[in-house]
C-alpha cells in the first residue's frame, strides 16, 4: 500500500482573487484532490501584515471560502479553513521565529519589493515567510503547490525545518517540495504583460481578470490587451511577445491543450482581434460555472460557517499536537 502524500498550500483573503491565482494555483488544487491529503488555508493571519479594513477583511474572508469551493475544492476531499481559526499557526510562528536567523527574512525578494513600496514597514511583513512555513511545516506536508513567486518561501521553509530538526535532534519535521505547475505558473498582467497578474492590482482597469467579472467584462479586458505591432501568434519568449505568449498561456492552461493543439485552434485566426476574443470566451466558458455556484454558497451563511468549521477541526487535530510537541522539545512546561 503506498501512503498518500500530504498536501498544503494557502492564499490571502485580501484583494479580488484573479485568473493568475485560478490558472496558477486554485486549479491544480482541485484537480490534485482525489489522490492526497489536502489542507487549503485561507491565510488572513498573512494578510495583517499590511494594513486592512477590518470589515472589508471580515468579508473578503467569508468571500474567498465561497469562491474555493465554487472553483471546486470539495469539502469531503479536503480540509478547507480559515488560518486564525487554528491556534498553532500564530502560536507555532513565534516558536519558529526563535530558530530562524533575521538574515534569512531579509534575503526574501517578495519583502524587499513589498517593503520598498511602503513608507512604513510592519514587523510582520519581514516575519510574513516565517508564519507561511508554519502553515505548511505544522502539517507534515510533503507539497505546497504554488504560483513561481512563492518558490522562494517554500525553500525557506525547507531551510527552517533543517535547522529545527538537526537542533533538536530528530526528524520532526518533513521537508516539502514546491510543486509549480508547468501551465499557467505566471499569468502575467494583461495591460502589462512584463508584471504578474496580481491581486493588489486586480482593481486597476485592464490589468486582470477577476474570477467575479462578467462576460461583458472580460471580454472588454481581453480586448484591450497589450500585445505587439506584429500578426505572429506563436509561443516565444522574446520580450516583444511576452502579450501574445500570456494569451496564448492563459488559453492554454484554460482548455488543457498542448502547444501544438492551440496553435492549431489559431491557424485560422486573422490577427490579435481574433486571438483576444477567443482568448476570452474560452476564460468566460470556466468562469460562467463557478460565478454561478459562488452566488449560491453566498446565499447561505450557515452552510459555509458550517463547512469552515469543519475544516478548521480537521486542521486544528494535526496541526495542534504538532506544535504541542514542538513546545516539549523546545523545553516549555506543557500545562496539565
Ligand atoms: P498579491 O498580488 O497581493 O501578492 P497574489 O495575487 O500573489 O497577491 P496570493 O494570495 O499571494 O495572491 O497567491 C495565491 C496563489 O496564487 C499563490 O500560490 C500564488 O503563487 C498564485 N499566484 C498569484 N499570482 C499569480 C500569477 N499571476 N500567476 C500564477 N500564479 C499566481
Ligand atoms: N504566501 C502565500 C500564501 C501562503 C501559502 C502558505 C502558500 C501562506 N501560507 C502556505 C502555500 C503554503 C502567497 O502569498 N501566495
Amino acid at each position: 500500500m503506498t501512503t498518500k502524500r500530504r498536501v498544503f498550500s494557502g492564499i490571502q483573503p485580501t484583494g479580488n482573487i484573479h485568473l493568475g491565482n485560478y490558472l496558477g494555483a486554485v486549479k491544480n488544487w482541485v484537480a490534485g484532490q482525489e489522490k492526497k491529503i489536502n489542507y487549503f488555508c485561507i491565510v488572513d493571519l498573512h494578510s495583517l501584515t499590511v494594513s486592512q479594513d477590518p470589515d472589508d477583511l471580515r468579508f473578503q474572508t467569508r468571500s474567498l471560502a465561497a469562491m474555493l469551493l465554487a472553483c471546486g475544492i470539495d469539502p469531503d476531499k479536503s480540509a478547507l479553513f480559515i488560518q486564525s481559526h487554528v491556534r498553532a499557526h500564530a502560536e507555532g510562528c513565534w516558536l519558529l521565529n526563535c530558530v530562524t536567523p533575521l538574515g534569512w527574512l531579509q534575503r526574501m525578494t517578495q519583502y524587499k519589493d513589498k517593503a520598498a513600496k511602503q513608507e512604513s514597514v510592519l514587523a510582520g511583513l519581514l516575519d510574513y515567510p516565517v508564519l507561511m512555513a508554519g502553515d505548511i511545516l505544522f502539517y507534515d506536508a510533503d507539497e505546497v503547490p504554488v504560483g513561481e513567486d512563492q518558490k522562494q518561501h517554500v525553500e525557506l521553509t525547507r531551510d527552517i525545518a533543517q535547522r529545527f530538526n538537526s537542533l533538536y535532534g530528530r526528524d520532526f519535521f518533513v521537508i516539502p517540495k514546491p510543486i509549480i505547475p508547468e501551465i499557467g505558473a505566471r499569468v502575467m498582467g494583461l495591460d502589462d504583460p512584463t508584471v504578474k497578474m496580481s491581486k493588489s492590482l486586480a482593481d486597476k482597469r485592464g490589468h486582470a481578470i477577476r474570477l467575479l467579472d462578467e462576460p461583458k467584462e472580460i471580454m472588454r479586458s481581453f480586448k484591450r490587451a497589450v500585445t505587439d505591432s506584429g500578426r505572429e501568434i506563436i509561443f516565444s519568449r522574446a520580450p516583444e511577445k511576452a502579450g501574445v505568449n500570456n494569451l496564448l498561456g492563459i488559453y492554454k492552461a484554460a482548455t488543457g491543450e498542448d502547444e501544438t493543439a492551440v496553435l492549431a485552434d489559431f491557424a485560422d485566426a486573422r490577427g490579435y482581434g481574433d486571438l483576444k476574443v477567443r482568448v476570452a470566451e474560452a476564460v468566460i466558458e470556466i468562469l460562467n460555472p463557478i460565478r454561478q455556484r459562488y452566488h449560491q454558497l453566498m446565499d447561505d451563511p450557515a452552510e459555509l460557517d458550517r463547512l469552515l468549521a469543519r475544516g478548521a477541526e480537521q486542521a486544528a487535530a494535526v496541526a495542534n499536537p504538532k506544535v504541542d510537541a514542538m513546545k516539549e522539545m523546545m523545553g516549555l512546561v506543557l500545562p496539565r
